[in-house]
């Protein structure tokens, strides 16, 4: 309604927005817009509209939002273009992927009751499969193909797809969801770790779909910058779920996806208005919010809603009543309309949503069976063909399609509550069917699973006999038949199969050993550096490598001056796609903050999501783009395992390759920050992950060591791990990397210095890591010259190492009793006498340590920062953890004494003497 008056908005003329009180005036603005669009086209109408906005604004009139549109498809009937397709066979196709996804399902839970999902793809199949007839890109020649994110619980869709093409077997299909079978299984969502030449990405943690689709289409973006790969032709499409959307990862990150202009983007929204337990906005409109989110964060937003049939019906609808009522009910009802029709009672459509004697006249014409047909647009391939193509012919925004489907649609669980859950299908029985199975004596359960199968191949046009639906037999046509060939010529036509993740793999040259020379030296006396600024020295080393130098993409979530990043961002630039339009603050110095079109380095914000997102997008590159980026985030290590681990776990997933360093690393360390900052657990998170290789370096030339057998491993042989180092803000010297460490650097354990008092009656060892090995070393002084017990001090670069091979060892030895036995690293290096004991100590949790324990002879006592973090000064952390060397020396006191080597008042007097109080609090519990 457009209002005469800046007046009008004053609450007295409020009811001036509500009635129309000069139709004659009203009508001739509308005459105007009408004759500007007839005779000047749709654009020139637009701009006029925008014009008129601005200017009332201007004026201090309320505009209206322009963030919603009606709730009507976005492309209208006039601009379809006719399906390029043959439309019978497409739908034979379709019908048969039906078939065997709800048969893969209901099979495995008839033998097994292994769970599975039917209703997902049912609402689903449509999407996909205009999608792999005309749209989805396969990997052909120089071209790298689509990169698609299926919805995780759909999967036995593309795996129906998959059988059809020859490409999955029908022992594969039986094993759906048992994997350890003989003739394999097929995993249950996508894993690119379970199934590595099928699926891409894995998606069922909802939410990590989206948020990595969006960083890998900026990552294709990124490669073609910096000339790394032709990434044209690409496209990333995201398939999620309505209910998927509430997320925080789905929309947290969709502006990147606007203001970086990826139309390389597509995001369609299954909106089947359902989610796990019920509806995901029964009392709203989750295409209507879900628009106005996507278009006000900069999004073309295209809403397919309405299938053809409705568009006779809207043509006719001259008052606009129909979409009026379209707008006005919520998505509950609409539920309620699909499942009432499923449910014999196509009458109450009429009834109820055509519920006015206007709308009683334009459905006059149509049966109620003819109103319950009336499809969703998500339903009618024609218009997901013409959304995919708005889609796909968009510039400068990515797209999100927001589809409205049925739940379960065409099979028993239609639209109702339970849907998600269902595995198998059954209907209820008429009074009449009821009396005739139980006169033949047939079990009920069965004669309403025959029922509701019997329908589904009505439904669906199957040629399948009775005892094949009750076998729940796949069904493949033979290979000439007309619908195989066209599917085969499909996929030819569009350049190969989908899903397949690329499994060739070309290796890097190794890094130059130069690249690490500066920091393998140590640095001269008094000239401290922190591991982290080790690391940073070694980047500047390594992004210069002649091979791998360029391959390089250091990422950073803000905290770049924090780990000493800056000098990078000068020298090899942040990637921005604008290149920089401001003369930056510190321009001409050494720490510029350079912005180039083609900068290697991603500055993220403070995203840590996102960051990892990007991650896991250069760190899979080897295999999307055919391009081995080694990817370096670098983060503050409380952000990491605990914050985004669920990525991390999808990275490991996705075979994910690249180096995750923990900075300001450590419980004591990172002085001052106290609770929050504080990590002293990360390392224990660490090992939970299967393919992580996690390492807690004391000095550079450790860091090297471990970067350059991380590099070797990953892109030259091409093995598929990460790896997560901890690196501290602590400066102190840096030795020369000694002879001969190598090895143990990279096996979790190696001596460093042994002291030997004359005339030493006891021996310890003293495992130290990271920073906390200099405790260690301290420890070792005072041991030697207050207590005269001799000691060789350990670096444990990496328990999780040590406990991998220790439990191999283990695992081979208990399998295989009369083999000889092997012995694991761990002992191997620190020996089997019992009578020396060992005490480690570190800057995270006494459990990293522990871990080793039950591999030794002898005891381990393991000193480290359980607790909450605090801020203080290193020193009194330190103390208050008791990991400082005063405590390390008495725990090796201690456990002498504990062997009888002492005697106990040594330990009383140690305590008092280094003046630790025995009587403080644990520090675990305050
Ligand atoms: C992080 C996370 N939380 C919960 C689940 C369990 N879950 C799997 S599917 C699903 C419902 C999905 O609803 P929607 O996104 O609307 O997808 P639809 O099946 O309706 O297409 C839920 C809650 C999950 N997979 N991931
Ligand atoms: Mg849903």
């Amino acid at each position: 309604m457009i209002v005469r008056n800046v007046d009008s908005v004053r609450p007295s003329a409020l009811s001036n927005e509500l009635v129309d009180v000069d139709p004659q005036e009203t009508a001739e603005w509308l005459e105007s817009l009408e004759s500007v669009f007839r005779l000047q086209g749709p654009e020139r109408a637009k701009f006029l509209l925008d014009q008129l906005l601005e200017r009332a604004r201007v004026d201090g009139v309320r505009g209206p939002s322009s963030i919603h549109t009606p709730y009507l498809n976005t492309v209208p009937k006039t601009e379809e273009v006719p399906y390029p397709g043959d439309r019978e066979l497409e739908r034979t196709i379709k019908s048969i992927n039906r078939w065997n996804a709800m048969a893969m399902v209901a099979r495995a839970n008839k033998t097994t009751n292994v769970g599975g999902h039917i209703a997902t793809y049912a609402s689903a199949a449509t999407l996909y499969e205009v999608g792999f007839n005309h749209f989805f890109r396969g990997r052909a020649g120089d071209s790298h193909g689509d990169v698609i994110y299926f919805q995780g619980h759909a999967s036995p869709g593309p795996y129906a797809r998959a059988f059809l093409e020859g490409r999955l077997n029908e022992t594969q299909l039986k094993n759906f969801r048992q994997e350890l079978q003989p003739g394999g299984g097929l995993s249950s969502y996508p894993h690119p770790w379970l199934m590595p030449t099928f699926w891409q990405f894995p998606t069922v943690s909802m939410g990590l779909g989206p948020i990595m689709a969006i960083y890998q289409a900026r990552y294709a973006r990124y490669l073609e910058a910096r000339g790394l790969a032709d990434t044209r032709g690409t496209h990333v499409w995201a398939f999620l779920g309505d209910g998927e959307c509430d997320e925080p990862e789905s929309l947290g990150c969709i502006g990147i996806a606007a203001r970086e202009r990826l139309d390389n983007l597509i995001f369609v929204v299954n909106c089947n208005l359902q989610r796990l337990d019920g509806p995901v906005r029964g009392n709203g409109k989750i295409i209507q919010e879900l628009e106005g989110t996507f278009r006000g964060a900069g999004w073309n937003v295209v809403k397919c809603i309405w299938g053809s049939d409705w568009d006779e019906l809207l043509a006719r609808d001259t008052t606009g009543a129909l979409a009026r009522r379209m707008m006005e009910v919520p998505d509950g009802e609409y539920q309620e309309y699909a499942y009432a029709a499923k449910k014999g009672k196509p009458e109450l459509i009429r009834e109820k949503f055509f519920n006015t004697p206007e709308l009683k006249v334009l459905v006059a014409d149509k049966t109620d069976e003819q109103l319950a047909g009336l499809r969703r647009g998500g339903h009618d391939p024609i218009k997901v063909f013409n959304a995919y193509r708005a889609a796909l012919n968009h510039r400068g925004a990515p797209t999100v399609i927001l589809v409205k489907t049925v739940k379960g649609y065409g099979t028993s669980a239609e639209a109702n509550n339970t849907a998600h859950q269902e595995k198998k299908l059954e209907i209820m029985l008429t009074a009449q069917e009821r009396a005739i199975v139980e006169s033949e004596a047939l079990e009920l359960k069965q004669a309403q699973e025959l029922k509701a199968l019997r329908q589904f191949r009505e439904r669906f046009h199957l040629p399948l006999s009775d005892a094949e639906l009750k076998k729940y037999k796949f069904y493949r046509p033979a290979e000439d038949a007309p619908e195989m060939r066209y599917l085969f010529e499909r996929r030819k036509a569009l350049g190969g199969f989908q899903p397949a993740r690329n499994t060739d793999f070309k290796p890097c040259e190794p890094p130059k050993p130069e690249s690490f020379a500066r920091v393998l030296q140590g640095t001269p006396a008094g000239k401290g550096q922190s591991t982290t600024l080790a690391w940073v020295t070694l980047m500047q080393g390594l992004m210069k490598d002649p091979g791998v130098g360029k391959l390089i993409v250091p990422i950073v979530p803000d905290e770049g001056q924090t780990f000493g990043l800056p000098p990078l961002y000068n020298q090899f630039g942040l990637y921005s796609p604008v290149g920089q339009r401001y003369v930056p603050v510190d321009k001409g110095t050494m720490t510029e903050y350079k912005e180039l079109p083609n900068g290697q380095i991603f500055q993220e914000g403070i995203n840590e999501a996102g960051a990892m997102a990007t991650f896991i997008a250069a760190g899979t590159a080897y295999s999307t783009f055919a391009v081995n980026t080694i990817p370096f985030y670098v983060y503050y290590s409380m952000f990491g395992f605990q914050r985004v681990g669920d990525l991390i776990w999808a990275s490991a997933d996705s075979r994910c390759r690249g180096f995750l360093m923990g900075a300001t690393a450590g419980r004591t360390t990172l002085n001052g920050e106290g609770l929050q900052h504080e990590d002293g657990h990360s390392q224990l998170v660490a090992m939970t992950v299967p393919t992580c290789r996690a390492y807690d370096p004391a000095f550079g030339y450790e860091v090297a060591t471990i970067v350059e057998e991380g590099i070797n491993r990953m892109f030259v042989k091409g093995e598929d791990l990460f790896y997560y180092l901890t690196i501290y803000n602590e400066s102190y010297d840096m030795p020369a990397m000694p002879q001969g460490v190598r090895d143990g650097i990279l096996r979790g354990l190696y001596p460093y210095k042994t002291v030997k008092p004359d005339g030493a009656k006891h021996t310890v060892q003293l495992l130290g890591s990271g920073v906390i090995l200099r405790e260690v070393l301290r420890a070792q002084e005072i041991l030697a010259t207050k207590y005269q017990v001799a000691s060789t001090v350990f670096s444990a670069t990496s328990y999780q190492e040590l406990r991998r091979d220790a439990i191999e060892c283990e695992r081979v030895n208990r399998l295989h009793p009369d083999r000889p036995k092997r012995v694991p690293y761990v002992q191997e290096v620190l020996g089997t006498d019992a009578n020396v004991p060992v005490v480690a100590s570190s800057d995270y949790m006494r459990a990293v340590p522990e871990q080793v324990a039950t591999y030794l002879n002898c005891r381990l006592l393991a000193l480290g920062t359980d607790g909450f973090g605090r801020s203080e000064t290193r020193a009194n952390l330190r103390r208050f953890f008791e990991v400082d060397a005063e405590h390390v020396t008495v725990a090796a006191l201690y456990a002498l004494a504990e062997r009888g080597q002492l005697d106990r008042g040594v330990v009383r007097q140690a305590i008092q003497d280094l003046g630790i109080d025995p009587e403080r609090p644990a520090p675990w519990t305050v």
